[in-house]
């Protein structure tokens, strides 16, 4: 089904200058983007993006992210396509860069490992992020973006695959 999913360029994927490749390799892929902002995100905000991670993970690993998503601007976007969140996480590679394939995003612009990160107290600084299940996207869509800051037209990939 055609759906919609939110990425977010973390602040090293802006801060090393990675957006514009980042976002050929969606581009690339046919997905289309329906919306796009540059935004430096506050305390709260952080929180409820990331409110299942202190359950998941704990206090530690919650306060080291979001420190991590407010070392600076990130740049959030939605895409659309068929099966967009299963064929986004496809092309973002696994949370852990060391584990990511090559050819995915983590996996070809980063290394770091789980283990390495929590040993140095450093973040895992994995360039991106991408919600992990339609249900997650439609939250995070919500949470992200307003309505009008949506945009409907019609790429080449639905006049030439569709
Ligand atoms: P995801 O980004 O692949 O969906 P999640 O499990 O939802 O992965 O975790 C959210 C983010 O938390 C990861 O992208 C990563 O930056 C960070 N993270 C995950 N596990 C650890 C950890 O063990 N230590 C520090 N940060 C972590
Ligand atoms: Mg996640």
């Amino acid at each position: 089904m055609i759906e919609r999913t939110l990425v977010i360029i973390k602040p090293d994927g802006v801060q090393r200058s990675l957006a514009g490749r980042i976002i050929s390799r969606f581009e690339d892929a046919g997905l289309k983007i329906v919306g796009m902002k540059m935004n430096w995100i506050d305390d709260a905000f952080a929180k409820e993006h990331y409110s299942d991670i202190g359950e998941r993970y704990g206090k530690r690993i919650l306060e080291n992210l979001v420190n991590y998503i407010k070392e600076g601007p990130v740049i959030a976007m939605i895409l659309e396509g068929v099966d967009a969140v299963e064929n986004v996480r496809k092309i973002t590679g696994s949370t852990y860069p060391n584990e990511a394939l090559p050819g995915t995003i983590r996996g070809d612009f980063s290394h770091i490992s789980k283990n390495y990160a929590n040993k140095k107290e450093r973040k895992v600084g994995n360039l991106i992020h991408a919600s992990a299940t339609s249900k997650e996207a439609k939250e995070e869509i919500k949470l992200w973006f307003s309505i009008d800051e949506l945009h409907n037209y019609k790429t080449v990939h639905e006049q030439h695959t569709f």
